[in-house]
């Protein structure tokens, strides 16, 4: 099939990107770099070294003759543009990645906020609105995360996507219905992804867009079979205070000697899930899509969850390094449960990566091997959650 991949730069778009072509599907990718441009506006950047687009593409097509389509787009502005694209190439489907998905960054000032909101409500609503106006039959996945439900669990798993709830009408009759889960989120970030799962249920109901919203959990890991073949397909890995993530930012702290980041009490638990099987689940949703006239289909994409602390204390046990107990700049519960149903990948066949079968392996191949061009000063996460948490503390611009 042909597909669009919509943040085919990013961390789990240019995988995704390369394993879909691998599998022999047409891939084109639309992505308007504002990820490197944020690189370029913290002084921060991946610990591994990335090619530039131009680069990736060539190396793909050298190393397997195959090519992938690219635009330089702005999805959240460049509405006419867009449609054209879809209008020209037809896709079947297309995975929507291109979102500010960093919850620090997203927190760190009203500029931040304001760029979150923006960006990530009118991209997807341009997305979702130029599929109607091209008149094509486009499967749309998007990535969406766990935080939607907002990690407390009420003595119960949480189920995908829409919960079973009990009314009773005015005449006393007892009925069953669903409804979407409902929203409750800790970040800008995660609020975007809420109001993502509105449009969605809009556009599905009004103009019957087939769409499935992938509930990710925090990815962890580098690299894929595909990105991993040349090093000019090396895939990022953030590790600085606003856009690494828990797991991978432990992984890469143990590597350079850094105190392992714990916040509060580490006692949040949370879903994750290793790239490799991102990558999977794309492919196992795109081969599995919707039927005309379903409402939207909402995975839980995470294969296991964690405390904090206890993947901190794991990793210490592999690698001999220290863990810190640092302040908790964000606003979040300090202790919960989390338990997660995700049946529906492991019925399609998801054989999940687990940290057991992977965590050592990542130290070594990826976090040692590139250690030296960590910037340490980058490292602690300074991102603050309340105005009161920023009282007396410099402005971020
Ligand atoms: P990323 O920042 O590495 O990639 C996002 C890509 O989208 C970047 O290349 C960026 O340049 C592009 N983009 C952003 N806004 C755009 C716009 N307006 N127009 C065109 N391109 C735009 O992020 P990621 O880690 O690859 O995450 C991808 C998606 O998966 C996000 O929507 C995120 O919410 C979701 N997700 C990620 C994780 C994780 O742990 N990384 C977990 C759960 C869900
Ligand atoms: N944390 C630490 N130490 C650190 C970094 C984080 O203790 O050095 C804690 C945080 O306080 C938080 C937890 O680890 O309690 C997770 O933080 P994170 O930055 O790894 O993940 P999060 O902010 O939730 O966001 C990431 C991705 C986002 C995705 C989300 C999936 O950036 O795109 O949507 O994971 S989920 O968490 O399931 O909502």
């Amino acid at each position: 099939m042909k597909v669009l991949i919509l943040g085919g730069d990013g961390f789990c778009g240019w995988p995704t990107a390369l394993h879909l072509s691998n599998l022999g599907h047409d891939v084109v990718i639309v992505d308007n770099l504002s990820r490197r441009n944020i690189d370029n506006e913290l002084e921060a950047g991946s610990l591994t070294p990335i090619a530039p687009m131009g680069t990736r593409i060539a190396a793909w097509r050298e190393l397997t003759g195959r090519e992938l389509g690219f635009y330089n787009l702005d999805l959240a502005r460049d509405y006419e543009r867009f449609l054209r694209v879809l209008q020209d190439e037809r896709p079947d489907a297309l995975v929507h990645f291109a979102e500010q998905r960093a919850a620090p960054y997203s927190m760190k000032s009203p500029r931040h906020k304001r760029y979150t909101v923006d960006n990530n409500v009118n991209a997807t609503h341009n997305v979702l609105c130029a599929v109607v106006e091209s008149g094509l039959d486009v499967h749309v996945a998007h990535l969406g995360t766990m935080g939607v439900y907002g990690y407390g669990t009420a003595g119960m798993k949480i189920p995908e996507g829409y919960l079973d709830v009990e009314v009773v009408t005015d005449e006393g009759e007892r009925l069953m219905q669903q409804i979407l889960y409902p929203s409750n989120p800790g970040s800008i970030y995660h609020m975007t992804k809420t109001l993502d799962q509105l449009m969605f249920a809009y556009y599905n109901k009004n103009d019957g867009v087939r769409v499935t919203d992938l509930h990710q959990g925090i990815v962890w890991g580098t690299n894929t079979q595909e990105t991993s073949r040349d090093e000019r397909l090396i895939n990022r890995f953030d590790y600085d205070g606003d856009y690494g993530t828990v797991l991978n930012r432990f992984l890469m702290q143990a590597a350079v000697g850094y105190p392992l980041t714990v916040h509060g009490t580490g006692g949040q638990t949370r879903a994750f899930i290793h790239i490799q099987d991102t990558v999977r689940c794309v492919q196992l949703a795109l081969e599995n899509p919707p039927a005309k006239g379903e409402r939207v289909r909402i995975l839980n994409q995470m294969t296991e969850t964690h405390k904090v602390r206890d993947l901190a204390h794991m990793i210490a046990a592999l690698t001999g390094a220290e863990v810190a107990m640092v302040p908790n700049p964000r606003k979040e519960a300090a202790e919960n449960d989390l338990h997660v149903k995700n049946d529906l990948f492991l019925d399609m066949g998801l054989n999940p990566t687990t940290l057991s079968d992977g965590l050592l392996l990542e130290v070594t191949e990826v976090a040692k091997r590139y250690a030296h061009r960590a910037d340490l000063s980058k490292i602690p996460s300074r991102s603050l959650w309340t105005k009161e948490q920023r009282a007396g503390v410099p402005e971020e611009k």
